[in-house]
């Protein structure tokens, strides 16, 4: 009986010191790690944070769980302090918009200076070029690993008031707009009247008539059923697009043996490229299946010519010299050179 208790005591003895010797890199896995993202899954965004969850259950085997915190419940909803809650490991993980991080991270802004992305291509020359790869670099320096990037997408611009044409056609108009002042000072460029607010307070604004109008991706307006809340003309100018970045906190990822490491990252890849299809879907010139639907809601969709456009890329002009030197110079020549070669 004795000598049982003695060799139960050196076993549990050696494990305690087994414990210790750990090294501190080694922590213990979570019962689930928590992703914040803005929008649900009846989005393309929240879709594709849901299907990197899954993927990576069934890639770990079920090691790490994800739950997806949509409404960026996380921070209650205030979406600008996303990516700080994310530093700090608040959040673990997150697919989160370039547009809300771009207060921590100003060189995010990038993608937010007015008419610098014609079209998809010019996207992709960004995030999957030297661009991008800068940019993860830059966040790697801040406590978290990014992995993959996603999209939103072009930010259309609607309003319940009448059919914008012209940069005149925005005076005095209320708008609602998100996260980086250079949202606000686009618009103010532009004559409008902008205010910042979250998304979950521009809907009941839109509803109300405390706002006007706002800008958001098709997939987005579709989604959300804009027209509900008076959004009753779209026009496409395609002014700026705004990725997103599949990340994971640093500690977290520490915390993860390689092998579970890869299957993070394929994971993410692989949702981000899924998601990225959907968010692109049904809003070009040969699947406008999308657009047809936001038209038959009886939305009345304005296209501009190249010359209408123009105009907006003229009355911006100021915006994107002065926004350029805060992202920074370099960065926005090489987006510029990479955008004319695609
Ligand atoms: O708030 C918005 O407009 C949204 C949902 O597009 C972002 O989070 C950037």
């Amino acid at each position: 009986q004795k000598r049982r208790f003695t060799a139960l005591l050196a076993g549990l003895v050696t494990s305690a010191a087994l414990g210790l010797a750990m090294p501190a890199s080694a922590q213990p896995y979570q019962d689930e790690y928590k992703l914040s993202t803005v929008l649900g899954e009846a989005f393309p965004w929240g879709w594709g944070a849901k299907r990197w969850a899954d993927l990576v259950a069934e890639k770990t085997e079920g090691r790490i769980k994800i739950k997806v915190y949509p409404g960026t419940s996380l921070v209650s909803g205030d979406q600008t302090k996303e990516f700080t809650a994310l530093r700090q490991g608040i959040i673990d993980m997150a697919v989160g918009s370039t547009i809300n991080w771009s207060p921590q991270v100003k060189e995010l802004n990038l993608f937010a200076l007015p008419f610098l992305m014609p079209d998809h291509k010019a996207i992709d020359a960004l995030t999957q070029g030297r661009v991008g790869r800068q940019m993860f670099e830059m966040l790697a320096e801040r406590d978290v690993v990014p992995l993959a990037w996603g999209e939103n997408g072009f930010r259309e611009v609607s309003n319940s008031k009448k059919p914008i044409r012209t940069p005149t056609d925005l005076t005095g108009m209320k708008m609602r707009v998100v996260g980086s002042p250079l949202f606000l000072a686009t618009f103010n460029a532009l004559g409008a009247n902008p205010t910042q607010m979250s998304w979950a307070d521009a809907q009941p604004a839109m509803a109300t008539g405390a706002v006007d109008g706002q800008e958001n991706p098709l997939a987005v307006f579709n989604a959300a059923k804009l027209h509900t809340v008076d959004q009753k003309h779209l026009t496409l100018w395609g002014y700026v697009a705004d990725p997103l970045i599949f990340v994971v906190n640093k500690k977290v990822w520490n915390s993860w043996t390689e092998a579970d490491r890869e299957a993070v990252t394929a994971a993410a890849q692989q949702a981000a490229k899924e998601e990225i299809a959907r968010a692109r879907a049904g809003i070009s010139a040969d699947d406008d299946k999308l657009l047809k639907e936001i038209e038959a809601n009886g939305v009345a969709v304005v296209r501009l010519s190249d010359a209408e456009r123009d105009a907006f890329r003229t009355a911006t002009a100021g915006v994107y010299k002065e926004w350029a030197e805060k992202v920074g110079a370099d960065l926005v020549k090489q987006a510029e050179e990479d955008i004319a070669k695609r």
